[in-house]
């Protein structure tokens, strides 16, 4: 009888321990994560999430893990540890907001199929639910290119719209970095590395980005589909004027006294170049635009067509012709050359002077 018992006793506490473990196999309600966004923020390795969390019956907090994707979803192998914002344990609500440095995370690597996921744990149900959110943008291969959202502008007479986005350089190619990609370095004014390249025909800017593009891409920095390329004519200037319409990307100067603090021009470069980046940048954050040395484009060298002709979507210059646009003010200009809208070309071979030089923009191809 007593074995009886306890071979009831036995039962019953087997019964209560099955029943618990079904109350908890089936959590009444699993924590939903909805809205959830991630987006990188232009021109940095930042990536910004946004995401709404419900789950009635966890008011305490639910905790929030993340880890990020390289090929579309298809794996997560890149955790996410360095953010800030509402992450670990998080009470629910709508308008949770947290912030990954994918730099500190996960490097220079780059690709265009990054998807951000979330993981709720409620600490009841045997595992949390996850979501998948919007794909980040491209992450920069490196932190000296800016982000240049498409946009339109007044080119000359012509209405320009430009229909895709790109990296533009913050600032012009350095002695330094042509000297490491092509081994050698044809400037005048050296003694600096970090000054402009300059001496440099149109072929041999081409073939600068070229030859980066060939080394990015076999180190894994940019992805197949994307290269570094000269801008167009109409995205230098679209660059330069960040916006403006104004004579010079600051705005106007009619004392003379604030192109200086934006360009090394005649009036204050004592003849000869200075270290990138040592005057004021323009809205976008590149530097040098109006100033330094003369930039390299491109485009063929001709007229812009007017409103005659209609607006021009992705202009790419004249299709015949020899010479090539370069853009922008120099060491060696005076003020009214520095002008946002002031054009100039060279010979694209024999154009190699100490005022020429080139910044690369990186973009898919076309
Ligand atoms: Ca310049």
């Amino acid at each position: 009888m007593q074995l009886m018992r306890n071979a009831k006793f036995f039962l019953f506490v087997l019964l209560v321990a099955a029943l618990a473990s079904a109350a908890r196999a089936a959590d009444p309600v699993l924590p939903i994560i909805t809205n959830l966004v991630a987006v990188q923020r232009p021109g940095t390795f930042f990536v910004d999430v946004t995401y709404d969390l419900v789950d009635p019956d966890s008011p305490g907090g639910v905790y929030i893990l993340a880890e990020a994707s390289s090929d579309n979803g298809a794996s997560y192998g890149i955790s996410i540890r360095t953010l800030s914002g509402d992450f670990g344990l998080v009470t629910p609500g709508t308008g949770k907001k947290l912030v990954w440095n994918a730099w500190q995370d996960w490097g220079r690597n780059y690709t265009t199929n990054a998807r951000v996921r979330l993981i709720a744990d409620d600490f009841a149900s045997a595992i949390g639910t996850t979501n998948v959110g919007n794909y980040t943008t491209n992450v920069p291969p490196n932190t000296n290119l800016v982000w240049i959202p498409s946009g339109a502008f007044n080119m000359s007479d012509a209405y320009v719209y430009l229909t895709k986005s790109f990296w533009m350089g913050k600032f012009e190619v350095t002695q330094a970095e042509y000297q490491n990609v092509m081994s050698n370095n044809p400037s005048y004014f050296t003694g600096n590395p970090n000054r402009p390249v300059e001496q440099v025909s149109w072929f041999e800017a081409t073939n600068y980005c070229a030859t980066l593009t060939a080394r990015d891409r076999a180190s894994g920095l940019i992805a197949t589909n994307w290269i570094y390329r000269l801008p167009t004519e109409a995205e230098w200037e679209y660059a330069c004027r960040a916006g403006t319409t104004t004579t010079y990307c600051f705005g106007e100067d009619p004392l003379g006294n604030r192109l200086g603090y934006y360009a090394w021009y005649s009036v204050n470069a004592g003849g000869q170049t200075h270290e990138v980046g040592s005057r004021a940048p323009n809205r976008w954050g590149l530097y040098d635009m109006m100033g330094s040395v003369v930039e390299w484009c491109q485009d063929l060298s001709g007229n812009i067509p007017g409103p005659l002709l209609g607006n021009l979507t992705d202009p790419q210059g004249p299709v015949s012709g020899w010479a090539r646009a370069n853009r922008g003010g120099c060491w060696g200009f005076d003020a009214s050359s520095c002008r946002s809208a002031n054009r100039s070309a060279g010979d694209p071979l024999l154009g190699k002077n100490s005022i020429s030089g080139f910044r690369v923009v990186l973009a898919p191809v076309q």
